[in-house]
């Protein structure tokens, strides 16, 4: 039997190093793990059993509540690097000083439950936790830059419209239902953002690929107590890139943790994920001037108005040990700032600062949530809290209150406020705020609700607009109420009159009077920021290939693809019809899973997976997903049978060729649909 320090961590953590005895939980160990303490061989199970009734207590408590909202996620540690120190605007050590900082990220969806799929259409929060020398930071954002409402009144209407419907419990991780489509219908200000969730936004392609937004008006406060407001970027170095919606239906039914599993894939491989920070800042007269509110987490400012500067790097190199553990007890929290870092008066971030200190204390069952080891800091912590539920600290002495003279007895005092610590910006007037009244009222700058959704939808392509267009429509289809269609409909001629003529068309509905808005939205120059196709990253990089090999297929071939693929950064997976040929099964491994596909098969192949429905729908969904093809006359029959037509997506096998061709998409397939 090891001993008890070797199985122990410093920090109190259980390895599990194997081959150890097996102990209760308070170190008694086991003799037999298989079998209940019976009253005689066939008789009833005695109370006296420590061992069973300690193991099933135990299972019976295994869950805590799931979050509110983004149940579902994905963590990993890794570390932030500032490269371009910005110490004329702030203080904070993590960005006023170069060099790395320790980090956690948790990814999630929003919507559905911890145990549902990751591909629906939904925003992803983007929430990192910098574990800084002067304290922890978390930036807790999402991969879309603005909000779907202006006040944290409205936070808990809105979840409870996207949300599964209360009476039937379905749909599940769904905004394509009634009481969603009611509410936004009824909030006009969620139009900018609904445009960003129906974009190709809304169904990333890997986590790796997200952008990633503070959303908020921050401010970065200098040593002199100069506050700069600010907006925080991460820029995935991977390029933006996304599924179409058919594929993400049918990539939630062939992989539920399509996400996760790509994610946990890439850091294993030490194919480690990276994203710049940047910031946008700006001053109050900078603000004063704009159309729209700062302050109103419903507009972005454009990137062409405040370009982005890069102040660092975000790596993801190491999953965690244990999803329970880490993933599922990190607690974010908005209020974790530091000094050089403080809030705005924007009132959904005001009620963010509430929100998310007070859920922890109903998802971890206690105040000590902060000593969990992936939510304590790593720099020193002291102060004079104590007791709680779960305590683990040991505090030596009585010094548990302060101003205290214990010193003067020889005693450890406890410590002291520090000149260096946290000092809020005293400032509530510098965007003109005048807080003389109390007042449920919102500023008249939060009033125009279309103009930056007309400004999103006008800076995508036209294919991008098409997506649009198609997602608003198959939403709506799920609709049942028709006067939330025609009021929806109403709003969109306000944003795009093709928009909705568009949508009405596919709903076969008619266009009922446009939305009166209640201030006349404008013309905002096209930014081409906004655009993911605009800025498309052709690379392997990230990319996943399936090579289907059949029976009588050259394998040297395959073999040729595959070096000349990971030669340029991709990952490639062998798939037959036989698992034991290759690495992967074709029935179990349709085409959604990879970003393009080859097709190295033999003549007698050709004509008999022409009749074989996984490899008829392997090769029609390639070609209706926009994916490369690389195939050879062998497997024309099939080719046929999956109505794949030549276009410039579909190449040879050439591993020249084929590496270019697959390091992107054909979405012209989609317009001969149009
Ligand atoms: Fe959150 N949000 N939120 N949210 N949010 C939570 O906190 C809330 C908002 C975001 O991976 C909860 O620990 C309110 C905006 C992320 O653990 C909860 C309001 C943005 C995560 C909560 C908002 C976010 C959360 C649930 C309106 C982008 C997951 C569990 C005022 C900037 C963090 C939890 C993780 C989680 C409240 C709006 C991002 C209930 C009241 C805007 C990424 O506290």
């Amino acid at each position: 039997m090891s001993s008890i320090s070797e199985s122990r961590g410093q920090g109190g953590e259980t390895h599990q190093t194997g081959g150890e005895a097996l102990t209760t939980n308070h170190g008694v160990p086991i003799s037999d793990n298989q079998n209940s303490l019976r009253a005689g061989s066939r008789g009833p199970t005695l109370l006296e059993d420590f061992v069973l009734r300690e193991k099933i207590f135990h299972f019976d408590h295994e869950r805590i509540p799931e979050r509110i909202v983004h149940a579902r996620g994905s963590g990993a540690h890794g570390y932030f690097e500032c490269t371009d120190p910005i110490p004329e605007l702030t203080r904070a050590g993590v960005l006023a000083n170069p060099g790395k900082t320790p980090v956690f990220v948790r990814f999630s969806t929003v919507a559905g439950g911890a145990g549902s799929v990751d591909t629906p259409r939904d925003v992803r929060g983007f929430a990192v936790k910098f574990y800084t020398e002067e304290g922890n930071w978390d930036l807790v954002g999402n991969n879309i830059p603005v909000f779907f409402i202006q006040d944290a009144i409205k936070f808990p209407d809105l979840i409870h419209s996207v949300k599964m419907e209360s009476d039937k419990g379905y749909p599940q991780a769904a905004s394509a239902h009634d009481t969603f489509w009611d509410f936004v219908s009824l909030m006009p200000e969620s139009m900018h953002m609904i445009m960003w969730a129906m974009s190709d936004r809304g169904i990333p392609r890997s986590l790796r690929m997200i952008e990633g937004f503070g959303v908020h008006t921050f401010r970065l406060v200098n040593a002199e107590g100069k506050s700069t407001f600010v907006k925080f970027h991460w820029k995935p170095r991977l390029g933006l890139q996304s599924q179409v919606w058919n594929e993400a239906v049918k990539t939630a039914g062939a992989n539920q943790d399509y996400h996760r599993q790509d994610l946990w894939e890439a850091i294993e491989a030490g194919d480690f994920p990276e994203w710049d920070l940047a910031i946008q800042t700006f001053d109050a007269e900078w603000a004063e001037k704009q159309p729209y509110d700062v302050l109103d987490a419903t507009k972005l400012i454009p990137e062409e108005d405040i370009p982005v500067r890069i102040v660092g790097k975000l790596v993801l190199d190491r999953n965690p040990d244990n999803f329970f553990a880490e993933t599922e007890q990190v607690a974010f929290l908005p209020t974790n700032v530091v000094p050089g870092i403080d809030f705005t008066d924007d009132p959904l971030l005001q009620g963010r600062l509430f929100s998310y200190l007070d859920t922890q204390k109903s998802r971890l069952g206690t105040t000590n949530f902060h000593q969990i080891p992936v939510n304590a800091p790593k720099c020193p912590m002291h102060n004079f809290q104590r007791d709680g539920m779960m305590q683990m600290a040991v505090p030596k002495g009585r010094a548990n209150y302060e101003p205290n003279s214990l010193d003067q007895a020889g005693e450890d005092p406890g410590p002291r406020e520090s000149e260096q610590g946290f000092a809020t910006v005293k400032s509530m007037t510098d965007l003109g705020n005048q807080p003389d009244q109390k007042l449920r009222v919102r500023s008249e700058k939060f009033a125009d609700h279309y103009s930056q959704a007309r400004l999103f939808y006008r800076s995508q392509t036209d294919v991008e607009q098409r997506h649009i267009a198609d997602a608003i429509t198959f939403e709506l289809s799920k609709v049942g109420l028709g006067h939330v269609i025609q009021r929806i409909l109403g709003h969109l001629r306000v944003i795009d009159e093709d928009l909705a003529a568009m949508v009405a068309e596919g709903l076969a509905e008619d266009l009922p009077e446009a939305a009166k808005p209640f201030r006349e939205p404008i013309d905002m120059a096209p930014s081409d920021a906004l655009s993911i196709a605009k800025s498309a990253k052709y690379t392997m990089k990230g990319r996943k290939v399936g090579i289907l090999i059949g029976q009588s297929g050259d394998q040297s071939k395959a073999d040729a693809l595959k070096s000349a693929l990971e030669a340029e950064g991709a990952t490639v997976e062998l798939i037959a019809k036989e698992r034991g040929r290759a690495e992967a099964q074709l029935a179990g491994s349709p085409s959604v899973l990879y970003d393009a596909v080859a097709l190295v098969l033999g003549e007698e192949d050709g004509r008999k997976m022409a009749k074989y429905k996984p490899a008829i729908d392997f090769v029609s969904d390639a070609f209706a997903h926009a994916k490369a093809i690389g195939t050879d006359g062998a497997a024309q029959p099939l080719l046929d049978a999956a109505g794949v037509e030549k276009d410039e997506g579909v190449v040879d096998l050439d591993p020249a060729g084929f590496v270019k061709a697959a390091s992107r998409r054909y979405y012209a397939r989609e317009e001969a649909l149009w």
